[in-house]
C-alpha cells in the first residue's frame, strides 16, 4: 500500500493505509509499539553514519528524536493533511509552542487571532513577549483588521478555524493573499481536522493539531502534531524537537493514535451530523438566545463555512449562549443548572470524544484569558460548549430537554 499515491485514492482509503509499511521483522499488520528510549548499532562507525544522516532509509537513533511508531503517526498525518512531512509532538500545546520555537526569534512580530484557546492565548500574551518577540491581537476573520496590523518585522500569523470557543471560521485563502509569500500563516485545524477542511490546500503554510481530539479520538492520549513543507518540517524538528524542547509523543501514544485513526472519517461524520442535529434543536429552543454553529444557515459563518469545509461538514463543536432572565436567572447561572443536569454528558473540558463533553468556557477552558479579552472575543459568563459526541442524537437532545426543564 505504501506505493500507492495517496491522491489517487479516497480520504477513507487512504486514512486506514498512509503511513503504515508492513512490519520489517515479522510482517505485523499493525505498526507495533517500539516503547524504547534508545537504538543500538552494531558498531562505532554504523553510529557515525545514522547520526550524520548517511544511511538511505528511516534510521532512529534515540526516541527524543524519532522512533518508528511515531514516524508511522507522522506519516499518516502529512498524508491525511496533504503535505510533504509533518512532525509529531506530546500533545496539542506541544505543537504550538515548538512551531513558536521554530519559526520566531526575538524581534519578530507575530499577528495572532483574537479568541485562541487559553493555553495558546499564554503562549501569545506572556511566553512570546518575555522572549522579546512582538505579538498584535486582531480578529483574522477581519481582513482589513488583519492587513492593518502588518508590520515590517511580521513574521507570522496565527488562528484557529474554526475557533474555541466561539466556532467563528476564518477565511485561509483570503488571510493567505492578504499577508503574502513571506508570512508564514498558521493554521490551529483541531476543531475541524480532515476530512473536514484542508487547510494547507487553502494556502495555509503550516496545520497543526492538538490530536488528543478528533484525530486520536478517543480521549486516552495527548498528542499534537504539525504539518507543512519539508523544509519547514526540518527546521521544526533540528530547532525544536531534538534540543530545546524534547517533547515527542511516547510510542505507545503514537501507537493508540494510529489505532484511532483508522476510524476518523467514520466518526468524524457522525459527529457532525450529531452536531448539526443539536445545533437545530438548540436554535428553537426558547431558553437560547444565540447558538454558535457554522452548519446553521442562520450562521455568519455559514457562507464561508460551505467554501472553506468540505462535504457538507461542519465540524462536531458548538457554542450557545443562554437568553437571561430564564425563570429569574442569569443567563450564568442558567447555564449552570443546565450542565450540572445534564446525565449523558459530561461536564469536563477537551473534546472530539466519542462520549459528549459539555463545558463553561468563562471559568474553564478560557479561565486565564482577561476578562476584558474574553468579553471582546464573545466569550460571555453565560456561553456554554458542547462538544457532541458519538452518542445517539436522539437521546443527546433529550437529554438536553430534561436539562432545560430542571433549570
Ligand atoms: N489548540 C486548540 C484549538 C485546543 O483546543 C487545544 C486544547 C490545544 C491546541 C492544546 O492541545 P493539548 O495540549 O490539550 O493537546 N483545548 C482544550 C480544550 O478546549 N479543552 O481542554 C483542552
Amino acid at each position: 500500500m505504501s506505493k500507492l499515491d495517496w491522491n489517487s485514492v479516497d480520504f477513507e482509503t487512504m486514512i486506514i493505509h498512509a503511513g503504515q509499511e508492513h512490519d520489517s521483522a515479522y510482517g505485523a499488520l499493525a505498526t507495533p509499539i517500539y516503547q524504547t528510549s534508545t537504538f543500538c548499532f552494531e558498531t562505532v562507525e554504523e553510529g557515525a553514519a545514522k547520526f550524520a544522516n548517511e544511511i538511505p532509509g528511516y534510521h532512529p537513533v534515540y526516541t527524543r528524536g524519532g522512533n518508528p511508531t511515531t514516524r508511522a503517526f507522522e506519516l499518516k498525518c502529512a498524508a491525511m493533511e496533504g503535505g510533504e512531512d509533518a512532525v509529531a509532538t506530546a500533545s496539542g500545546m506541544g505543537a504550538v509552542g515548538s512551531v513558536m520555537l521554530a519559526f520566531l526569534k526575538c524581534g519578530d512580530h507575530v499577528i495572532f487571532d483574537n479568541s485562541v484557546y487559553g493555553g495558546t492565548n499564554h503562549v501569545a500574551t506572556t511566553n512570546l513577549p518575555n522572549l522579546g518577540i512582538e505579538v498584535s491581537r486582531v480578529d483574522t476573520a477581519d481582513l482589513e483588521a488583519l492587513k492593518a496590523a502588518i508590520r515590517p518585522n511580521t513574521k507570522m500569523v496565527y488562528f484557529e478555524t474554526p475557533n474555541n470557543p466561539m466556532i467563528k471560521v476564518t477565511d485561509v485563502a483570503a488571510v493567505k493573499a492578504a499577508v503574502g509569500k513571506d508570512i508564514r500563516v498558521v493554521v490551529d485545524a483541531t476543531f475541524a481536522p480532515p476530512p473536514i477542511q484542508h487547510v494547507l490546500k487553502l494556502g495555509a503554510d503550516i496545520v497543526l493539531h492538538s490530536i488528543t481530539k478528533y484525530i486520536n479520538g478517543h480521549g486516552d492520549a495527548l498528542g499534537g502534531v504539525v504539518v507543512g513543507s519539508a523544509a519547514d518540517m526540518k527546521q521544526l524538528r533540528a530547532n525544536c524537537m531534538t534540543k530545546i524542547n524534547g517533547c515527542p509523543p511516547s510510542p505507545f501514544n503514537s501507537y493508540l493514535v494510529l489505532r484511532g485513526m483508522k476510524t476518523l472519517a467514520l466518526r468524524v461524520e457522525r459527529h457532525c451530523q450529531n452536531a448539526m442535529a443539536v445545533a437545530k434543536y438548540l436554535e428553537q429552543n426558547p431558553y437560547v438566545k444565540t447558538v454558535y454553529y457554522p452548519g446553521l444557515e442562520s450562521s455568519p459563518s455559514h457562507e464561508l463555512a460551505c467554501r472553506q469545509m468540505e462535504n457538507g461538514l461542519f465540524g462536531g463543536i458548538l457554542s450557545f449562549e443562554l437568553k437571561d432572565d430564564v425563570k429569574g436567572l442569569s443567563s450564568f447561572e442558567a447555564g449552570k443548572k443546565l450542565l450540572n443536569n445534564m446525565k449523558i454528558a459530561s461536564i469536563a473540558v477537551s473534546l472530539g470524544d466519542p462520549d459528549t463533553l459539555i463545558e463553561h468556557p468563562a471559568s474553564m477552558t478560557h479561565a486565564g484569558v482577561a476578562p476584558e479579552a474574553r468579553l471582546a472575543a464573545g466569550i460571555t459568563d453565560g456561553l456554554v460548549r458542547m462538544s457532541v459526541g458519538l452518542e445517539s442524537a436522539k437521546d443527546l437532545i433529550n437529554d438536553l430537554e430534561q436539562a432545560f426543564e430542571k433549570i
